[in-house]
């Protein structure tokens, strides 16, 4: 089929040009609004764009179609209908100005199948072919309203800041919290500021930190000591963690410090843990029952810190958090980490934190940055679970690969996805 284009500044524009070249006979096939110019579209000059043929061509490329059996052209877009989306732009003066002209030219097809008048009676063969067409269209058309609707928060915005808000929901950072950064950056930059990315990537930052809330570590106490409690599903990086803390010079490492495991489920669970209390000279002991946790916090009152480890499970597992809650309560620590992956599902995670929180000083220990991509959705975890971040870990090397939550330093790894 035999499609022309027609590009101009507004979408009357174009449409005068459409008619002007096809007269009467023509049939729209879509429109849109289209960015020309620019570097990388920033600042582009908005253009409207019609895509129409005539009657007359419809018919012969059906006719074609139907004889030779070949699917018709397949450049349709959108199909205007009397009912169909036919404009990207949400925007109503735009849709109206199309119902309008819709009045002077007629419709491909009516938006119920087969029965576009543009299309006159032909085989069961080609009828199949329009079919798939029409449905191939609908397909086409259903995916641009998802599109918008998706967007929805934010349809009057600037194409730039449009791009943006995309950009961060695609790392996985909640639509919500995208919208409001957005606004933060309307709010505070004129237009011809939002267009420099290095304004709006400093604005985003900023804004980005503040909603991170990260804890100060309990400040080391004269005669007792502090006592940490690691939690949370399995594998995630407790017992990694744990060895980290206790020998990086930065955290306990040089203090003295004991460690307890009350993950028993697991045989490699205390011999890995063993393992590393022989090779850092750290006294090392199982927990069996919480009766057992004050019997030990007692044995080893003169230490500075001890460090307790638990067994990791899901958070669907009733017995094991019934078995933590009762550990915690006999311990009565000073600090519980609970200990989550960064490359977990932020519903998971969400979900996770659900089952796992138990009150008291929580903290959330992120670990395993170096095996994710995109940083989203630890923003939506830090805001809404309001639990500030203790720790970070970044790799498998023991004590190095840790470190204090900073929030400058995860809105910035956050933003480098989008810049
Ligand atoms: N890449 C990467 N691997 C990590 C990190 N932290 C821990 N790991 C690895 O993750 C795996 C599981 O670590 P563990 O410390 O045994 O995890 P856990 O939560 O104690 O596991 P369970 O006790 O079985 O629940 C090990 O291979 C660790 O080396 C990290 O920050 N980055
Ligand atoms: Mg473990």
């Amino acid at each position: 089929m035999k499609v022309k284009k027609y590009v101009g500044p507004s979408m009357r524009d174009a449409l005068e040009k459409m008619k002007k070249d096809l007269g009467t006979g023509a049939v729209i096939l879509g429109s849109r609004k289209i960015s020309r110019g620019g570097f990388l579209d920033f600042l582009g000059k908005e253009m409207f764009e019609v895509t129409a043929t005539t009657e007359e061509n419809i018919l012969v490329d059906h006719k074609r179609t139907a004889k030779t059996g070949s699917p018709a052209d397949s450049h349709i877009s959108v199909t205007v209908g009397d009912n169909g989306p036919v404009v990207q732009s949400s925007r109503a003066e735009f849709s109206g100005l199309i119902k309008d002209t819709l009045a002077e030219v007629k419709p491909l097809s009516t938006g119920s199948f087969g029965s576009g008048r543009a299309y006159p009676n032909s085989s069961e063969s080609g009828r199949v072919l329009l079919l798939h067409d029409e449905l191939k269209d609908l397909k086409s058309a259903v995916g641009e309203m998802a599109e918008q609707i998706k967007y929805q928060r934010m349809p009057s915005l600037p194409p730039v800041l449009k791009d943006i808000y995309k950009k961060l929901v695609n790392i996985e950072l909640e639509e919500k919290i995208a919208g409001d950064l957005i606004q933060s950056v309307l709010a505070r930059f004129s237009e011809s500021e939002y267009s420099q990315p290095e304004k709006v990537e400093k604005c985003l930052i900023e804004e980005i930190s503040r909603m991170i809330n990260v804890a100060k570590p309990t400040p080391m106490r004269e005669n007792s000591p502090l006592v940490i409690v690691l939690t949370g599903p399995s594998g995630t990086g407790k017992t990694t963690s744990l060895a980290k803390l206790a020998t990086n010079k930065k955290f306990y490492g040089g203090k003295k410090v004991a460690m307890l495991t009350a993950d028993t489920y697991r045989v490699a669970a205390t011999q890995q843990l063993g393992t590393f209390s022989e090779i850092a000279d750290i006294p090392m002991e199982i927990v069996h029952s919480p009766r057992d946790i004050t019997k030990l916090l007692k044995r080893h009152r003169d230490k500075e810190v001890i460090l307790i480890d638990t067994a990791g499970g899901s958070q669907f597992n009733e017995k094991m958090l019934g078995e933590l809650k009762n550990l915690l309560q006999a311990a009565d620590p000073d600090e519980v980490h609970l200990v989550l992956s960064v490359n977990t599902k932020p519903k998971d995670m969400a979900h996770t934190i659900k089952r796992f929180r138990t009150g008291k000083n929580m903290r959330l220990l992120l670990t395993k940055f170096d095996e994710t991509l995109t940083f989203g959705s630890i923003v939506s975890v830090a805001r809404n679970s309001e639990i500030p971040l203790s720790f970070l870990t970044f790799g498998q090397e023991v004590p190095e690969d840790i470190e204090a939550a900073d929030p400058v330093k995860i809105a910035k790894l956050v933003v480098n996805n989008v810049f």
